[in-house]
């Protein structure tokens, strides 16, 4: 009896727990953007409401869209589009016979915390030095880790070989140079591109304070460990990894030994991690010169090096070894790479034969610009010809043809997104292992095409796909750990797994559905879910919830697309 008193009183002091049947973007909206909640819901719904969180009073009312059919999901979806509403603050929206949403918010700096957060994840995934998130997220730490190093017999040599730095790649702490190559460099052209938005973000790093931006000190720690990975020749090893994955224990507990592993035979290098290497090397040589001229020189010197033994070997490609059962990256065809080492040494030094190679070749990959499939660790071919005509490369045909090339998909992307139920520029075909990158990298073409010519449906629509990793998917839930009042929580990642931390380790973004179901926890889930359902949030489940350094950049490359221009 006095049990049911007291849940009487209780209840309408607690508002109702938000539904998964309304997805929201759980950070929020800028507000002078389109905004758009989307409902799934067995109840047929006509209305909706924009209520405020300190109250509860209604601040905007409108009508539901028609439902429509999203295959990609198996969902019947009707739009809440409340764009016209652009005051800040804080809400959630009601939905009469279906429930309220998680909360967002509207304003001009939303996504600066998940900014800072997705960015600072970095820090987090440091090699070879304690690492310590604290005070703010007071024990997640890490003791310095994986410090003994050593030449791998598929490396071409043998003894000690120094082994600090680098980010671990994902949720396992293997370092691979042609993933930190797209890597490093899409967290680079952040820099190039949105610059005055980021420069003065403290990163709360060790480094903080020393006069250079912290997002450059932070993409330093990896380059600094590519830069031990280049050979006295010039080529560049494909990974420093132990033979095989550890257990899930953290960093400091992983006694295997970090060998620098190579293809087994002479020339031992790899064509695909030097291409990508002298592509971020390039970079590094232009974007570090007023911060650090010596270590910009040092950089550039490094990708003519490796550039040069490209010349010699344009196509050695990586498979793992006998003994080898760590992360492949093996990539059959280096041209695209070695394209992008072309693109960015012509960037930053303007030297002929770069261009001229530049100009030879780039006819090939003209097609890689286009609305399907976007840049990803094993294609950089976007990458090289963005980069040439950003730069505004000397030939001012190739610049024409790239900007158009990069028009025209934008356009057929921002058109398919208008379409999908979920206002996302993803295809069925798109959601493989890492899809959730997929979905960002689309959003980063689409700036890229805005920077070419600009086009403020390139940029909504960029937002768009942002939407659905913040919570506004079939799941209604953040892909981005500790940021959202629902985010995922169980990623496959070893630190997280292994501490006493309730949470897991802030700021990563889940690899997310993935129809190739290569792993056992995903293999107990239906065979016919629709693509888009094809993921669990379970840390067993790798080929869907694990977190890569490579789909964390362009949802930082993203995110700075979102942050208050300055
Ligand atoms: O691209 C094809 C697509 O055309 C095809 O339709 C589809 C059908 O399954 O497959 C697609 O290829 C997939 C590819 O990822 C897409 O990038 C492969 O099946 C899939 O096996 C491959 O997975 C890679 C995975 O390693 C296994 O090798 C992921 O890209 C890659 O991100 C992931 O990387 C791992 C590292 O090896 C180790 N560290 C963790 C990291 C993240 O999981
Ligand atoms: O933890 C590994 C993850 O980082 C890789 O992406 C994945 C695919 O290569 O493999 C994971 O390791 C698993 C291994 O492949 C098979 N045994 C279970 C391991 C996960 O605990
Ligand atoms: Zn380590």
């Amino acid at each position: 009896m006095r049990f049911a008193i007291v849940l009487l009183l209780a209840a309408p002091v607690f508002a109702a727990a938000p539904t998964t049947d309304i997805k929201v973007d759980q950070v929020g909206y800028l507000n002078n953007t389109p905004k758009v909640a989307l409902v799934s819901s067995k109840t047929a719904a006509a209305d909706f409401a924009v209520r405020t969180v300190k109250d509860g009073a209604v601040a905007f009312r409108g009508k539901l869209g028609a439902p429509v059919d999203d295959p990609d999901s198996g969902d019947r979806v009707q739009a809440a589009d409340f764009s016209r509403f652009t005051r800040s603050g804080q809400f959630y929206l009601e939905v009469p016979g279906v429930g309220r949403s998680w909360e967002f918010s509207i304003g001009p700096a939303v996504y600066s915390r998940a900014w800072y957060l997705a960015m600072r994840s970095y820090y987090g995934q440091r090699c070879g030095m304690a690492v310590d998130l604290g005070p703010e997220f007071p024990g997640y730490k890490h003791e310095a880790c994986h410090l003994e190093g050593a030449y791998h017999a598929s490396s071409g040599k043998t003894g000690p070989h120094s082994s600090r730095g680098g980010w671990h790649d994902a949720g396992d702490y293997g370092r691979y140079v042609v993933n930190s190559g797209i890597t490093t460099g899409t967290l680079l052209w952040t820099w190039e591109m949105f610059g005055p938005r980021v420069r003065t973000v403290k990163l709360n790093l060790p480094e903080s304070g020393n006069g250079t931006p912290d997002i450059l000190n932070e993409i330093r720690w990896n380059l600094d460990w590519m830069l031990e990975m280049q050979d006295d020749d010039g080529g560049v090893w494909h990974k420093q990894t132990s033979e095989q994955f550890c257990g899930f224990v953290m960093p400091e507990k992983d006694k295997l030994v970090s060998y620098v592993i190579g293809t087994g035979s002479d020339p031992f290098k790899s064509s695909c991690a030097t291409g990508d290497f002298a592509a971020v090397m390039a970079i590094a040589g232009r974007v570090y010169k007023p911060f650090d001229a010596a270590f910009a020189a040092k950089c550039q010197r490094a990708a003519e090096r490796a550039w040069a033994w490209l010349d010699q070997h344009p196509n050695v490609t990586f498979r793992n070894p006998n003994g080898v059962g760590t992360g492949g990256y093996g990539d059959g065809d280096c041209s695209d790479e070695r394209l992008w080492a072309a693109a960015e040494l012509a960037r930053t030094s303007r030297g002929d034969s770069y261009q001229r190679y530049f100009l030879e070749h780039y006819s090939d990959f003209r097609k890689s610009i286009r609305a399907a499939q976007p840049q990803s660790w094993g294609n950089v071919a976007n990458m090289a010809l963005w980069t040439y005509a950003l730069g505004s490369g000397g030939d001012a045909a190739a610049v024409a043809a790239i900007r158009q090339d990069s028009v025209n998909a934008a356009e057929q992307i921002v058109g398919r997104t208008k379409s999908n139920g979920y206002r996302i520029s993803m295809t069925s075909r798109d959601y493989i292992w890492g899809s959730n990158s997929v979905a960002a990298n689309y959003g980063m073409q689409l700036l890229v095409a805005n920077a070419l010519q600009a086009n403020p449906r390139y940029v909504e629509t960029a937002m768009e796909n942002l939407h659905y990793l913040l919570g506004r998917n079939t799941f209604s839930l953040s892909f981005v750990t500790q940021v959202g009042a629902n985010p995922f929580r169980h990623p496959h990642h070893r630190p997280s797994g292994a501490d006493n931390n309730p949470e897991p380790w802030p700021g990563l973004l889940s690899g997310g559905p993935n129809r190739g179901r290569q792993d056992a926890a995903m293999r107990k889930l239906a065979a016919d879910l629709p693509p888009a359902k094809m993921y669990i949030d379970e840390q067993a489940a790798y080929a869907a919830n694990e977190v890569a350094i490579n789909w964390n950049a362009p949802l930082v490359f993203l995110l700075a697309g979102a942050l208050p221009a300055k």
